[in-house]
């Protein structure tokens, strides 16, 4: 038996070499999770990459040749593969320099520290020139560029966050806009151990902790909490929160000293609240016509909330959204209102169900890590700008009070990562692909990504390779030694790396001279604190546990004495009204936390063509579109197409019954999908995980054959402010799927010449 790191979870496994023949979860989990399936059906599956490709039209017509995602591929020897590429990129920095290579490779790659595709592709390119880099996430853009100005360093918050375990103990009322996921908290960047989803939950309603679920899915909080529901109509959070802090400030139940002591500009929002600045006052009544909630239950929670210690915690799904800021600003705005920031079990949090590490004690070590070295070119797109920045080489744009213009790209080099998973509005990305001369892309399997790739590399998955990971704030660090040999000819990146920077002439520089296993010893060796295990005691266990705080109470600090412990604000307190922002002068986000009415949206214009709103969440049964081949993944599809949720009373309005395949369907683009019916969605919702492979149809790239929401999704930035994704939320129409089901393409290999 044999221990192994995934995102989704640690589990122990026998090999005959060749494959796993068993695994079962690590047995330190208290909780563990169905996902770890997905590894050994996955690894030998007929979309595994097995050689390096190359597209035929790029081989035959040299770069930028059209075709691309068309074309048949050519399999190629490894020293064929590598010498073109070499080629290419020495062309490409020759003549175009560095700033025309996008290399941001966005992504989650795999656990495992070392063979972090991310950190290995940009060590590559800083070896070489450099690259075009990208900020912030698909995760939390708006929140990574909202929450500085705001409340401090985000990672830092969600790092330091008060424990689940405190939480279990003090708070008497949770109100979580946006739910506690048990599906979501299964996962953390860079693995988990032990997971701890349910039982603090558990543990808080024994004690008599209330939890009451904002959101358009009942399940979106876990059966232990035995929670009401509140569904708003998506996207209107911030109205509600809105109407909660007017009725709190209306009825003298803010708490004025704290408000004095620790935040600024509360005055300014207060007036927004009272109706001086436009003339509406943000009353229960005001937010029920908004949200669908009735104004009683809106102003009797509000007093609920005056009257417990309560904690305000907000998804991250939240900020993923048309001015994703406001929820986000807005709760933090009530939570200060409600004067429990910095006391245990109250005040604010952010994603306690979005991710594992949120709400675990912060681990005081971080692990070793390979150092991706300098990058000399200062051009960066904030990520989720990715097909904008291909379409529109050159073109000016704002973002957080910068004026920048995009790099003109001629080569897309990605390792670690599935662009035509996360990224919205597929059929323009296909569009933005196409302008590159070159798309050069490593993974383990034929993904949508590989497919409208020139040059593919077949890389290791974890199990084939050794290396060693641990979680965000999770303390066992464990060694991963190879599972089995690499699949067909897959190399690990680093392999790959090192044999184009021997031809590119810096293999010194990107090697220095050591073998992967010797950069693991090298790695260890120098990070070692008094006390650990030496590397080969280490690499020959079973993992070790390193040192975690006790509990911690997220700004109990600050609480207690804000002028020695200030936040990283520009004032060092909680801005509620934020200068910074104001002076932007972005009208879609402005000085202080408002109602905006998104672009799709139920109560909105658009909602009379496309009256249902999906939900386009994180899957249940996988991570992203890692291992969709997988067997626990395909347990959940219907006739192999990914499900989606509806309302018995929506289909039955469309004809439409359970089991059927339908089309979703609207102006950008269309997907089938397999129909549940489900009454733990809201009426006026649907909704479809993202995950499923795009399939794009022959004849029409905006039409998936297999369930990609991202067909169906904006291509639309929170705000002017932080240029976030905002694929959470669309407006759709669903219809019965007439004639035959077509065949999907991508759970084969794409053609070959
Ligand atoms: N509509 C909508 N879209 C969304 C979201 C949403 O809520 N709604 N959520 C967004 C979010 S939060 C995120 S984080 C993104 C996720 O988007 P991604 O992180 O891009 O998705 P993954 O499927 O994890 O892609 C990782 C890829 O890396 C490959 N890989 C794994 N290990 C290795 C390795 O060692 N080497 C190499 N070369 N490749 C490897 C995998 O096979 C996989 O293809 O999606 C975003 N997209
Ligand atoms: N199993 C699994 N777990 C994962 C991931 C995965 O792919 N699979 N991905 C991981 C990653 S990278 C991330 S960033 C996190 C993301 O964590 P989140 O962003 O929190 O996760 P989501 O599943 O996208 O959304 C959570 C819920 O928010 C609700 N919601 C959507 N819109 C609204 C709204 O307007 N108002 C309210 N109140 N609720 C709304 C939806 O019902 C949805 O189920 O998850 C992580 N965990
Ligand atoms: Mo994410």
């Amino acid at each position: 038996m044999a221990t192994h790191l995934t995102h989704w979870g640690t589990f122990e496994s026998v090999s005959d070499g060749e494959r796993l023949t068993a695994v079962r979860p690590w047995r330190g989990d208290p909780e563990p999770m169905p996902l770890i399936e997905n590894v050994a059906s996955a690894q030998h599956h007929r979309t595994r990459i097995a050689q390096p490709h190359v597209r035929k039209g790029w081989l035959d017509h040299g770069p930028g040749a059209p075709g691309r995602g068309d074309d048949p591929f050519v399999p190629v020897s490894w020293e064929t593969a590598l010498e073109l590429l070499s080629g290419e990129l020495r062309r490409v920095y020759d003549e175009h320099g560095a700033e025309a290579v996008y290399g941001g490779s966005y992504g989650w790659a795999s656990a495992g520290r070392f063979h972090h595709a991310q950190s290995q592709v940009h060590r590559f390119l800083n070896c070489l020139g450099g690259y075009v880099r990208h900020v912030n996430s698909y995760s939390m853009g708006t929140s990574n560029v909202l929450m500085p100005h705001i409340l401090g360093e985000l990672h830092w918050m969600i790092g330091h966050s008060t424990t689940k375990t405190v939480i279990a103990e003090h708070t008497e009322l949770v109100v979580a806009f946006g739910g506690l996921s048990p599906k979501n908290s299964a996962v953390t960047p860079g693995g988990v151990s032990r997971h701890h989803s349910r039982g603090w939950v558990s543990a808080a309603h024994a004690r008599g902790c209330r939890f009451i679920s904002v959101g358009p899915l009942r399940d979106d909080i876990t059966a232990e909490a035995d929670a009401e529901w509140l569904a708003p109509r998506p996207g209107t959070d911030a109205a509600l929160m809105l109407a909660l802090a007017q009725i709190l400030d209306a009825e003298e139940l803010a708490d004025k000293p704290f408000l004095d002591k620790y935040t600024v500009g509360f005055e300014r929002f207060a007036e927004y609240l009272r109706g001086r600045t436009d003339g509406v006052v943000k009353n229960a009544q005001w937010a029920e016509q908004i949200t669908g909630i009735p104004a009683e239950r809106i102003r009797a929670l509000a007093h609920e909330m005056a009257g417990a210690r309560t904690l305000v915690t907000v998804s991250w799904s939240l900020q993923r959204a048309h001015h994703g800021e406001q929820p986000v600003w807005a709760g933090l705005a009530l939570a200060a209102m409600l004067g429990q920031i910095g006391l245990p079990g109250g005040g604010f949090g952010h994603g306690y169900g979005s991710a594992g590490m949120v709400g675990e004690p912060a681990r005081g070590l971080s692990i070793p890590r390979f150092p991706q070295g300098h990058n000399r070119i200062e051009t960066f797109i904030p990520v989720a700008r990715i097909a904008d920045m291909l379409l529109e080489p050159g073109t000016p744009y704002e973002y957080n009070g910068l004026h920048l213009r995009y790099p003109d790209i001629r080569l897309v080099y990605w390792a670690g990562g599935n662009p035509f998973h996360h990224h919205q509005d597929l059929a323009r990305l296909r569009t933005a692909f196409a302008r590159p001369d070159t798309i050069v892309v490593h993974d383990a399997f034929w993904t949508a990504t590989t497919r409208h790739a020139d040059i593919v590399l077949p890389a290791t998955m974890t199990i084939e390779r050794d290396d060693f990971g641990a979680g965000e704030n999770d303390p066992l660090f464990v060694p991963m030694p190879a599972l089995t040999r690499p699949h067909g000819q897959a190399r690990d990146d680093y392999a790959i790396f090192a044999e184009l920077s021997e031809k590119l002439g810096f293999a010194k520089e990107f090697t220095e001279g050591r073998t992967a296993q010797e950069w693991l010893r090298h790695l260890y060796d120098e990070w070692r604190p008094e006390g650990l295990p030496d590397f080969d005691t280490f690499w020959a266990g079973e993992g070790i546990e390193l040192p975690v705080a006790a509990e911690q109470v997220l700004f109990a600090d600050f609480r207690a004495d804000p002028e020695q412990h200030p936040l990283t604000t520009p004032t060092g307190r909680i801005e509620i009204f934020s200068e910074t922002i104001d002076s932007f002068g972005y009208s879609d986000c402005p000085g202080h936390p408002v109602w905006l009415e998104p672009a799709e949206w139920l109560g909105g214009p658009a909602s009379q063509r496309f009256p249902l709103q999906l939900i386009a969440n994180q899957p249940r049964s996988k991570l992203h579109s890692q291992l969709d081949v997988g067997a626990h993944s395909q347990s959940t599809k219907i006739a192999g197409r990914e499900p989606v949720r509806l309302h018995p009373q929506d289909a039955a309005a469309r004809g439409l019954r359970a089991g059927d395949i339908v089309r979703i369907v609207n102006d950008r683009g269309s997907c089938l999908a397999g129909l549940i019916l489900d009454d733990a969605v809201r009426p006026g919702v649907a909704q479809l995980s993202t995950g499923a492979w795009y399939d794009p149809d022959p004849d029409d790239a905006s039409f998936c054959r297999h369930g990609n929401p991202n067909v169906l999704t904006a291509d639309r930035p929170s705000s002017t402010l932080s240029q976030g994704c905002t694929g959470q939320l669309t407006l759709v129409e669903i219809q019965a799927h007439r004639g035959e089901v077509p065949e999907l393409a991508v759970s084969r290999p794409p053609a070959t010449a």
